[in-house]
């Protein structure tokens, strides 16, 4: 079957406009807060509206698609990728950041066709940041074309990675282990409490790599594609092939960059999604 993935996106942008607005309305008031697998691990009727109205909004046009949603899963809808169309759904990437009225939030869908992901886009509502890419059509910010930067040695690069929201104490440890052997092989780290906006700062070559294990698919689906189209690689932090669904990530601007990461971190043993 032939895919328009220009009628895709057109159709995804306009949804997640239209979720960050919901976003937008629902940052500056008191916010409804539950915990998921830890205290740390936030979600909010926001998060829950959001994707409803997503899946909603893409079923009415797509009615054949499947769908993976961050909070339908938490809510034990199982996460099954097949080869149908499938929109790959974080209403609200960096929850936490949104409760925090800290503006590095975003809406993120992704959409894979035979289990590769073709349409990413990830929109940041508070500071009105919309980048998006198409398989083989590049990778854009508001229209404006991006790319990664040109660093190819860890020691000149800037590094994203995240602590993440599980709190078992041997966990922690091994991310904070693995964050002290990347501060001293590199320019230093930066959190910036999302994994896709993390993974946008790669792309537009605001920074050079981002590594973190405890992600779960929607939260670097969108995102990938818009590493890898803005000439970015994308790799699982063991330094094997992306697997969306091993709760790991790894991507930089070069491969050169990535290897050496994945050189000097211990790797982490995660339930697959
Ligand atoms: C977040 C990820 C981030 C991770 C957080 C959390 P959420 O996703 O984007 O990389 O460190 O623990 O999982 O839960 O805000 O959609």
């Amino acid at each position: 079957m032939d895919h328009d993935l220009q009628d895709y996106l057109k159709t995804a942008v306009g949804v997640a406009r239209k979720a960050g607005d919901m976003v937008k309305k629902a940052y500056c008031v008191d916010k409804s807060v539950v915990t998921k697998e830890s205290y740390a691990d936030l979600v909010t009727e926001t998060d829950q509206a959001v994707e409803r109205m997503i899946i909603d909004s893409l079923a009415e046009k797509y009615p054949t698609h499947k769908f993976i949603g961050e909070e339908s899963v938490s809510g034990g809808k199982k996460c099954e990728w097949t080869d149908t169309p499938t929109w790959i759904i974080d209403p609200i990437d960096g929850t936490a950041n949104f409760v925090h009225s800290i503006p590095y939030n975003c809406v993120c869908i992704g959409l894979g066709i035979n289990r590769k992901i073709v349409v990413g886009i990830v929109y940041l509502p508070i500071t009105d940041q919309m980048y998006t890419a198409v398989k083989g059509q590049g990778a854009f910010c508001n229209d404006t074309r991006i790319s990664v930067s040109k660093v190819s040695d860890l020691k000149n690069a800037v590094v994203y990675t995240e602590a993440g929201n599980n709190r078992h104490s041997d966990t922690v440890l091994t991310k904070i282990e693995n964050m002290k052997n990347i501060v001293f092989a590199s320019h230093g780290i930066r959190c910036l409490g999302s994994a896709a906006v993390n993974m946008c700062m790669v792309a537009q070559g605001s920074g050079d790599a981002y590594v973190e294990y405890g992600i779960h698919i929607w939260d670097v689906a969108a995102s990938g594609i818009i590493v890898e189209e803005a000439g970015g690689v994308l790799m699982d932090p063991t330094g094997s092939e992306m697997d969306y669904l091993s709760r790991g990530i790894l991507c930089a601007s070069s491969p050169s960059v990535a290897t050496s990461i994945s050189k000097i971190i211990k790797p982490l043993e995660l339930e697959r999604d």
